[in-house]
């Protein structure tokens, strides 16, 4: 052995097999793992609970408030994934939300006196109810800032409809829905005129108001029925959180308040400010409203119309016996029903207690006229004392409560401890506690809210992150912190920043209630939910001057936009009406243009329009936002503006390359060989039963498409080689290669799913 070898085999041994010993322990074993990495098993067991293996799908689906985002922020339990962010309030460019006409209509709907409103302050997503359980099919979240709520099909997780609230100039307790998703609720926050006038603040106790909408949902349609919706005229307290009843206590609803001191501040006058003024009494009132009796007297025209909306006066409302005052300690925030109907539970932010009230008794009293007095505006108040059920110390700043799937379990949020306590509401005693990192608002239990949470898991919706991630600035992440209930004890799972805010609360449902579409019929107007007038179909793309507008009927396909050249004269008006044609699942098509802010999102089916004026001479570029195919980069157009009064010139094209007939035959080679390989795979999947797997079927609906593509391209290259013309001959004989090579890539995601889900080889 010669020197250098012996050497070089040393070297080896000394560095090579260190590095295999190392990588053995530090990469392939568990406990390599844990060791470089400084994980306890406490660790790798939370790991093991949350990771979701790839290609694995989360056991529930988390609808998150964006707060002051304007959106919805959906992600995956347990793994934490986020998955997408529904745009609600707010433009939305990748979703083309505010940017294509369609969903410029839906934001226009959140018009407040004239004026566009591109944001929302959104705090609490309800999901559509059947039964009182969860049902998939809609969801509703409301606006803080500028009263609204916003109907979201999860048939396709879009938005289709805002209301403003004609009343109200601040609000906080919506959206709730009826067990049957009749009806969504929204109470008011801060109080102020019902009408739109100016009302100076010495007449705050006379003429500022509160109030409670119940907005009718249309469950036909999918859409709130504003004719059919009305309002509670409330004392000017500040209301705060609401929820239905269920079960018993159906056709009830609940609404807290705070500063029913009636304060109204005035710091800079020196006066103490609204927090001193706000928190001086020991109770403030849960208000009770018998909804259904007052349908019934909305229905029998018992209402005074403001700004055009049908409202029950607090007189009416008195004299009917539909409105309750019930006292609640101390500045109360959350008011939550349980899953039985039979308790309310109230926390009060500056009390240390949570307040079971019995349904039963809050009726015994009504029933008896068992009042404990009037509040100043003549309203009954029932008597706290014989209302409750029981109280029960959870800890400092309680804030909200969820349910757990075993009966009498509850988890409030515990503010200003961080904690999260789980107690039994029916016993009233503390069974566990979990500190939080930090500042807990709302929580979430699976499925909650219905008649029959699944509990397994519980989010906590934390205020501050402050040290639990990577700095990123002094604006922080929020973060969602995933508990494990499954036990007796709780276990804080994982930690998840969400860079959106301030998510106020969230609502999870059991993954297999959603059913969302993968594509929409050709020619679908997503946010109207009907065909679209433009609908193009292949082959009738064209442009048409109607009205002084220049309407673009286009088409969008892998991978070419239908027409490539619009020419069009400075100061026309110009509508593109694009038609994804696609019916592959996942190819959306972007459109983006230079200048116009035209940004369009068009998923398969989906047709979208942007319209603009033309204002100045020049040229503009388009093209595809969605890398959609190999030739995703050529998916691109024109559009010409010419000067005012220039005659259209016929278009002369300059191209970079002539084809002479050997070109021609090279390339019908190339063909010839790749569809060997294309029917080889063909062969493989139609050997398979590849018919017992859905996506796969669905990819073999979408290669033929492109075969029969290739097929008319190959029809139209050979019609030109026929009249000797090499050049268009060259270039349809490529595009008949382009969507063969679609067709295989197609192909291939089919053949491999087969090989790794089992497929067997069927008989022909
Ligand atoms: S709220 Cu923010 S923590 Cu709007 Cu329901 Cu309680
Ligand atoms: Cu379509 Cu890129």
């Amino acid at each position: 052995m010669s020197m250098r070898l012996g050497k070089a085999m040393g070297f080896a041994a000394a560095v090579g097999l260190g590095l295999s010993a190392a990588s053995v322990s530090a990469q392939d074993t568990l406990e390599g793992i844990m060791k470089e990495r400084g994980l306890t098993q406490k660790d790798v067991l939370a790991a093991a609970k949350t990771y979701v293996p790839t290609g694995g799908r989360d056991e529930f689906v988390a609808f998150s408030s964006g707060g002051q985002s304007g959106q919805i922020i959906v992600y995956g339990i347990p793994s934490m994934r986020i998955l997408k962010y529904v745009a609600v309030f707010t433009p939305e460019p990748w979703q083309g939300y505010g940017f294509d006409d369609e969903s410029k209509a839906v934001l226009a709907q959140g018009r407040i006196n004239g004026k566009d409103i591109t944001f929302g302050d959104t705090h609490h997503p309800a999901i559509s109810e059947t039964n009182g359980d969860y049902d998939g099919r809609y969801l509703f979240i409301n606006d803080k800032a500028n009263p609204r709520i916003a109907v979201i099909d999860l048939a396709d997780f879009e938005t289709k409809q805002i209301v403003v609230n004609p009343i109200m100039k601040s609000e906080h307790g919506g959206a709730f829905v009826t067990p049957n998703t009749d009806y969504v609720i929204e109470a008011s926050q801060y109080a102020a005129p019902l009408t739109n006038e100016y009302v100076p603040l010495s007449q705050f106790n006379e003429k500022y108001r509160g109030a409670v909408t119940y907005w009718k949902f249309d469950n036909a349609k999918g859409r709130i029925d504003q004719s059919q919706s009305f309002s509670i005229e409330l004392p000017p307290y500040s209301q705060d959180l609401s929820d239905f009843g269920k079960g018993p206590s159906d056709g009830w609803s609940f609404t807290n308040s705070f500063c029913t001191e009636r304060y109204v501040g005035g710091i800079e006058s020196g006066r103490p400010p609204f927090e001193a003024g706000c928190s001086q009494k020991d109770t403030d009132y849960m208000h009770m409203i018998n909804w259904k009796k007052a349908a019934e007297l909305f229905k029998a025209g018992k209402t005074t119309k403001i700004n055009g909306h049908d409202v029950i006066t607090m007189d009416t409302a008195i004299k009917e016996g539909i409105l309750f005052l019930v006292p609640e300690p101390k500045s109360p925030h959350g008011v939550d029903v349980t899953p039985d109907g039979t308790k309310i539970i109230v926390a009060g932010k500056l009390d240390t207690h949570a307040s079971v009230y019995s349904f039963e008794k809050l009726m015994t009293l009504v029933k008896n006229k068992d009042f404990a007095g009037k509040d100043p505006y003549g309203i009954p108040i029932l008597d706290l004392k014989k209302a409750l059920h029981l109280q029960l110390e959870v800890g400092l700043g309680p804030l909200h409560t969820q349910y757990d799937s075993k009966p009498c379990v509850a988890y409030t949020s515990i503010y200003v401890d961080s904690q999260v306590t789980k107690w039994d509401y029916c016993e009233g005693k503390v069974l566990d506690k979990i500190s939080i990192h930090y500042n807990i608002g709302h929580l979430m239990s699976m499925e909650g809210d219905s008649v029959s949470p699944d509990g397994k898991y519980l989010v906590s919706l934390n205020k501050l992150a402050i040290d639990r991630f990577n700095p990123v600035g002094p604006l922080h992440p929020q973060n969602h912190q995933l508990i494990d209930i499954s036990g007796d004890k709780m276990e804080l799972l994982y930690d998840m920043p969400l860079p959106l805010g301030e998510p106020h609360y969230a609502v999870a449902i059991n993954a297999e209630k959603l059913k969302p579409h993968v594509r929409y019929k050709v020619g679908w107007d997503s946010r109207s939910d009907s065909e679209s007038p433009y609908k193009t179909r292949p082959g009738r793309e064209k442009i048409e001057r109607k009205d002084g507008v220049v309407h673009v009927y286009g088409t969008l396909i892998r991978s070419h936009i239908t027409p490539e050249i619009v020419e069009v004269e400075e100061g026309e008006t110009v509508s593109f009406h694009l038609t994804n044609l696609e019916r592959a699942e996942d190819e959306t098509h972007g459109f983006a243009m230079y200048e116009y802010n035209v940004n369009l999102s068009a998923e398969p089916g989906k047709t979208v329009s942007a319209t603009f004026k033309a204002d100045r001479p020049g040229v503009f570029p388009y093209y595809c936002t969605e890398f959609c195919s190999a030739l995703h980069l050529e998916m691109q157009g024109y559009m010409l503006v010419r000067p005012k009064g220039m005659k259209a010139t016929e278009a002369k094209f300059s191209e970079g390359q002539a084809y002479a007939q050997g070109d021609y035959d090279k390339q019908v080679k190339t063909n010839v060989d790749t569809q060997a390989v294309i029917d080889s795979v063909v062969a493989f999947i139609t050997s398979r039963n590849f018919k017992d797997f859905p996506p796969v079927v669905a990819l073999v609906e979408d290669a033929t498409d492109q075969l029969n593509f290739a097929a008319d391209a190959k029809k139209k290259s050979e019609d030109f080689a026929t009249k000797q013309d090499w050049q268009n001959a060259t270039l349809w004989a490529q595009q008949w290669f382009q969507y063969q090579v679609k067709a295989a890539d197609i192909g291939l995601r089919a053949k491999t799913f087969l090989e790794q889900n089992g497929a067997v080889e069927v008989k022909q």
